[in-house]
């Protein structure tokens, strides 16, 4: 690296450090941008700061659409700021659906949150896949790490890839529902059931509690059938009222015990140790699959292929060794004298 370079990098690790709110903003721009240079700068900025990193309690937060993610944000984190702790909230959302409008909606959701000198808001990077939008995410966790932030609050829309792309980065993962039973438990995926280690019922508020009642008994039920994900816990189910504020202390409650419990299970993975492998791992996911689209040598092979699978001509499992074994076979290149 360049001296001026190096420079840089260490004045605004300092800052950083020091908590500057600007200096985190620029660093998450330069993380977050597409450019060559950036990027090696990002990388670098994140190498230096990695000491400081891994101290926050990371939670995950999702939830289909409308079922209160913002309002909850506003009053948990609200709760926690209260108790002195800083706290980041970042978005993972991938569908790029979220316009401006989301984002004003969640100005007016978090209102209080968003004007707390001790919390962070930082929306996701609209567009890319989810791959992309998921490496950032943990880049810019580990920034707000490094800047002091106690709390880290992951939101994802409950739709699809990005919840497990979420509970991959953080230590629990909390899903949020709305009142409901019966026909509405049959749509909620058990694989999502299964990530979660914790189940909030919001809007257990006025007309909607006896209906959250039933929800939270019946939801208490599925989890009886889900192989848990830990030995050492065991998910529970918490109603709650994001607009009146109930439930709020016991969630932070359950979230402590969580890490109180994880930080004791000896000789098995520490979460840390199982983010960082999940990374690496969807780094060389993505890794490889974009250099596979990026070979132009190979593009003509993969119309091909892609074609005769559409066709029903060939079976996609043949099709896709037959050309990661000519990938390969170029990406080693010529033999090496
Ligand atoms: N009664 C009641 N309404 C709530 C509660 N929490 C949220 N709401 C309402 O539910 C609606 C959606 O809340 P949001 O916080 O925007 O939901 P969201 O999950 O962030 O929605 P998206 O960002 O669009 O996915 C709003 O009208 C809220 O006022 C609650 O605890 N009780
Ligand atoms: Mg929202």
């Amino acid at each position: 690296m360049p001296k001026a370079a190096a420079s840089d990098t260490h004045d605004l690790a300092a800052r950083i450090r020091a908590g500057e709110r600007r200096a985190l903003a620029k660093a998450i721009t330069l993380v977050e941008s597409g450019k060559e240079a950036d990027r090696a700068a990002g990388e670098a900025l994140l190498t230096a700061l990695l000491p400081e990193t891994g101290r926050a309690l990371r939670l995950g937060l999702s939830g289909a659409p409308g079922v209160g993610k913002s309002t909850f944000t506003e009053s948990f984190g609200t709760h926690l700021t209260g108790q002195g702790l800083k706290v980041a909230v970042l978005a993972v959302d991938p569908s790029s659906a979220r316009s401006g409008g989301s984002i004003l909606g969640d100005k007016t959701r978090m209102e209080k949150l968003s004007r707390d000198p001790n919390a962070f808001i930082r929306p996701s990077p609209s567009g890319g896949t989810l791959g992309g939008v998921a490496r950032r995410t943990r880049e810019v966790m580990l920034l707000t790490e490094a800047a002091g932030y106690d709390v880290v609050l992951v939101e994802t829309v409950g739709v699809g890839q990005s919840e497990i792309a979420v509970a991959d980065m953080v230590d629990m993962f909390c899903l949020l529902l709305a009142p409901a039973g019966g026909d509405e438990l049959q749509g909620i995926k058990r694989g999502i059931m299964e990530l979660a280690d914790l189940i909030i019922i919001n809007k257990a508020d006025g007309d909607l509690l006896p209906a959250a009642r039933r929800a939270a008994a019946d939801f208490k039920g599925a989890l009886g059938l889900i192989q848990p994900k830990y030995k050492a816990w065991r998910p529970e189910v918490v109603m709650a009222s994001s607009l009146e504020g109930t439930g709020i202390l016991e969630i932070w409650e359950q979230a402590q015990a969580f890490r109180a419990e994880m930080a004791k299970t000896e000789g098995g993975e520490s979460l840390r140790a199982r983010q960082a492998r999940a990374w690496l791992w969807s780094e060389i996911r993505e890794g490889l699959v974009d250099a596979l689209k990026g070979q132009q040598s190979i593009e003509k092979a993969l119309e091909k292929a892609e074609k005769q699978v559409v066709d029903g001509l060939e079976l996609p499992p043949a099709a896709a060794r037959a050309l990661l074994a000519e990938f390969l076979g170029r990406a080693k290149g010529p033999p090496r004298s």
